[in-house]
């Protein structure tokens, strides 16, 4: 019967894709019996409750063959119906052009940028090892789930995958199973064109346990799952198949990649298989033994269920901890002040607020790209994870930033853990597309980069951002938080903790910053008065977010000597001042007042819409220069007697 799932898949499949006109029908096609053997014998799951905490994830990585994910959610029981395989790719539908978390039951991650999904099923795997390290008991294992992700040779190029599995390697993942579609056929024809090397040496290198087989013979791929759940190691599956397996004349060719079969061999694909002739149908065998199969996972899921009780009847305390991470309960923070005048560098004051939150936050959890000294994002007292020990909380992700960003996503994805990461902010561009995914999802991951400026020094153009801050702005749904002192930090790590809707960055610098007045929690409206011009009107506004402020604070004095009135506005978040009410940012930035200054290190783009074209700034519009960081500062004409001097020059 898995065989005519199988067929069954396949033709569905394609005709999905034929009636949006639009798609990819070769890799559905071409692993559906791979996935109808994994989904029926193998994969624990429950279709009438994909939320259950311990079922088995299954990342489609190859996202782009969404609509095998589709065709398996509606055969086998998830709110997909049948009108849905017919919407494929259509507006507003449950089954879009990739698969996407949040829109579609039973669908874990969002993927389609080839490579991520691998780095989201590690970081899943690793949280599943360690929420298994914290919750599970001699008596009852409350978590025991493997992670399953289907790739293809794209997402076996990409080099966020390698990143990720030499992590999984390393660390022994054995509850991760990466299968490897491997039907040599990639958008351009062969894979001989770019990509002939040996896959399974290379894992095997990373510390994987590699399994062969083919991907149309059921018992083969029976054979390499049921080894690689044994295995100590994490494993990789690699399953020869043929892309747009069962189409009578395409099959084999990169035409079925992505592009529909054409309406007759859809009709032929059909036939050829045996399964009628209306397109969008389903024999009643199939259903039933799907049926039988999401009855095996309800049933499943009552046995955990019935265990879930047991533990939580003999371990009250890890039950109420279980509850509150799996809630995302934050507790009321008492977090540290800082006095006045002090002088420390915002890495160091985030430092000596992360190590209050770590204390109080007991499922936060996270780590750097090899930099925890630097960044000084090191939960002192909460040991760390490695190879097969997972009951610390920092992480070590080495130097790998983009793998980074992946597997933090599928560790946040997981459920039951608040995650962190850091690098150096220069280097956020590596994990772009982590970050961006992250804010399409909405995972409230939290990212700390620091070494925010030219202040960097020594290092240079290749360490110093310039660009970077704005980059990250125009991520939609980001919050980006560049504090300008340590009461500021205190406040923008609330900010972060508090948002629960996206992804946040805090952006530290690397020299000491003279602690400010506290706002009084300002910090969350994204800009307030950090000081007050001293007439009652407004002869000059400075604007400046981080390091800048303080900068801003002494030009304005010496402003303010010569009799002019100004006032300095912080500006930690743009997007968060963006989204205030009206009334607010008059009363910031009042129309009247046009003589507005704005000072960065960085790039002035994150400043012109707050100018307008009657204003000024004082940035650094090209790349920096090696040097002391006072001095390349200084080299810039980033001193408060030259941007005095600017300023007054400006309002003449
Ligand atoms: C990061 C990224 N780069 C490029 C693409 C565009 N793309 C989509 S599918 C594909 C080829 C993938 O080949 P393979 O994984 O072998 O899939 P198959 O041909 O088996 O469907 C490419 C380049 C993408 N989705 N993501």
């Amino acid at each position: 019967m898995k065989k005519k799932v199988a067929d069954t898949i396949r033709v569905l499949s394609a005709e999905g894709v034929q009636k949006a006109n639009s798609g990819h029908p070769g890799l559905p096609m071409g692993c559906a019996d791979i996935a109808a053997v994994l989904w029926s014998d193998f994969l624990k799951h429950n279709p009438t409750d994909s939320s259950w905490a311990n079922r088995d994830r299954f990342i489609l990585s190859a996202g782009h063959g969404s609509m095998l994910i589709y065709s398996l959610l509606h055969l086998y029981g998830y709110k997909v119906s049948m009108d849905d395989l017919k919407n494929f790719r259509q507006l507003g539908s449950k089954t879009p052009g990739h698969p996407e978390f949040g829109y579609t039951d039973g669908v874990e991650t969002t993927t389609g940028p080839l490579g991520q999904g691998i780095g989201n099923a590690v970081g899943m795997a690793l949280a599943a090892k360690m929420l298994g390290q914290k919750f599970n008991t001699p008596a009852h294992k409350v978590v025991d789930n493997t992670i399953y992700t289907l790739c293809g040779d794209g997402c076996m190029m990409e080099g966020v995958a390698s990143e990720a599995a030499s992590l999984a390697g390393h660390l022994k993942l054995d509850n991760l199973v990466i299968i490897y579609d491997s039907n040599k056929i990639t958008i351009e024809g062969s894979t001989d064109l770019a990509f002939t090397e040996d896959v399974a040496k290379r894992f095997e290198a990373y510390g994987f346990d590699v399994f062969k087989a083919d991907g149309h013979d059921m018992g083969q791929v029976s054979t390499a799952l049921t080894a690689a759940k044994a295995s100590a190691k994490p494993s990789l599956i690699i399953a020869t198949t043929t892309i747009g397996k069962g189409s009578p004349n395409k099959s084999g060719t990169h035409k079925v990649h992505g592009a529909p079969l054409g309406g007759d061999e859809t009709a032929a694909t059909r036939k050829a298989l045996g399964l009628g002739e209306t397109a969008f149908s389903v024999p009643a065998d199939v259903y039933e033994f799907t049926k039988s199969v999401a009855a095996k996972g309800a049933k499943a899921q009552a046995d955990w269920q019935a265990t879930f009780n047991a533990w939580a009847a003999a371990n009250p305390a890890l039950k109420a901890e279980w509850d509150k991470s799996m809630k995302g309960e934050l507790p009321a923070f008492e977090l540290p002040n800082f006095e006045v005048g002090s002088s420390v560098a915002s890495r160091k004051s985030s430092e000596t607020v992360l190590q209050a939150i770590g204390n109080q936050l007991t499922y936060f959890v996270g780590g750097s790209a090899d930099l925890d000294c630097s960044n000084l994002s090191r939960m002192l007292n909460q040991g760390d994870v490695n190879t097969g020990a997972f009951a610390g909380r920092n992480l070590h992700f080495g130097v790998r930033e983009h793998g980074m960003g992946a597997v933090v996503n599928g560790m946040q994805l997981y459920g039951g853990l608040r995650v962190y990461c850091s690098t150096f902010l220069v280097f956020s561009d590596y994990m772009r597309h982590a970050i961006r995914l992250a804010s399409i999802m909405h995972l409230p991951v939290i990212y700390i980069f620091t070494h925010d400026s030219i202040f960097v020094g020594e290092d240079g153009p290749t360490h110093q951002p310039i660009e970077h801050k704005v980059a990250l702005e125009c991520i939609p749904g980001l919050t980006v938080l560049r504090p300008a002192d340590a009461n500021e930090v205190k406040e923008a790590w609330q900010v972060a903790l508090n948002n629960k809707k996206g992804p946040s960055a805090l952006l530290l610098s690397r020299q000491n910053l003279k602690t400010l007045p506290a706002s009084g929690g300002q910090v969350a409206k994204g800009a307030y008065i950090a000081k007050k011009e001293s007439g009652s009107k407004i002869d000059l506004i400075f604007m400046a977010s981080g390091s800048e402020v303080e900068h801003c604070l002494e030009a304005a004095k010496i402003l303010e000597a010569s009799g002019k009135s100004v006032r300095v506005v912080s500006m930690p978040s743009t997007k968060l001042f963006d989204e205030q009410p009206c009334a607010y940012k008059e009363s910031i930035l009042p129309k009247s007042v046009r003589n507005r200054f704005a000072v960065d290190y960085g790039s002035s783009l994150s400043w012109q819409r707050y100018l307008g074209l009657d204003g000024a700034a004082l940035t650094l519009d090209r790349f920096g220069e090696s040097g002391p960081g006072e001095k390349v500062a200084e080299h810039f004409g980033f001193t408060a007697q030259n941007i005095a001097a600017k300023a007054a020059a400006y309002i003449g």
